[in-house]
């Protein structure tokens, strides 16, 4: 089982498009856990993109995702769901991403590109952690039917 965080950024938000990324998502037959509307102060977001301090983009990016309202959602499947995510998403910057990818599909550039997705197994973990408390995920696997329980 994988598990990726997706964040529809403030510009996915403010364009409407919440609904349409989250339809292919679960239409690919990815299982919601965790889903919410918040704002992302510059703590989170400085420990999200840690990855990212010092690059020249780092200050636009941290800017960009405390400046409005995003949707947090944590989407999980069988192995191999995080590079599916992933291809779905599309290239990070979306005038080079592929026709029927989410940034391809939908956006035009780099600084507004959506939607972040996981990119390894293990930033799933560590991102799902930073957004969401366990009491906040659904997370019961059945191994019988090989599905997600919901309570
Ligand atoms: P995220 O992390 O948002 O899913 O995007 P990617 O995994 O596809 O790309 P990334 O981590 O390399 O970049 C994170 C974030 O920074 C923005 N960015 C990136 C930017 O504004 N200018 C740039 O030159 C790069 C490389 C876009 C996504």
């Amino acid at each position: 089982m994988e598990r990726a965080l997706i964040i529809l950024k403030p510009d996915a938000v403010q364009r409407g498009l919440v609904g349409p990324i989250l339809t292919r998502l679960e239409q690919r037959g990815l299982k919601l856990q965790g889903l919410k509307l918040m704002r992302v102060d510059e703590g989170l977001a400085r420990r999200h993109y840690a990855e990212h301090e010092g690059k020249a983009f780092f200050a636009g990016l941290v800017n960009y995702i405390t400046s409005a309202p995003v949707v947090v959602a944590v989407v999980a499947g069988k192995s191999g769901t995080i590079e599916m995510v992933r291809t779905m998403v599309g290239a990070t910057n979306p005038a080079k991403a592929a026709p029927g990818t989410i940034r391809g599909d939908f956006g035009v550039e780099i600084g507004r590109n959506l939607i972040h997705a996981s990119d390894s197994p293990e930033s799933g973990e560590r991102e799902t952690a930073i957004f969401f408390q366990p009491t906040e995920l659904i997370t019961s696997w059945d191994r019988a039917t090989d599905s997600w329980i919901y309570e």
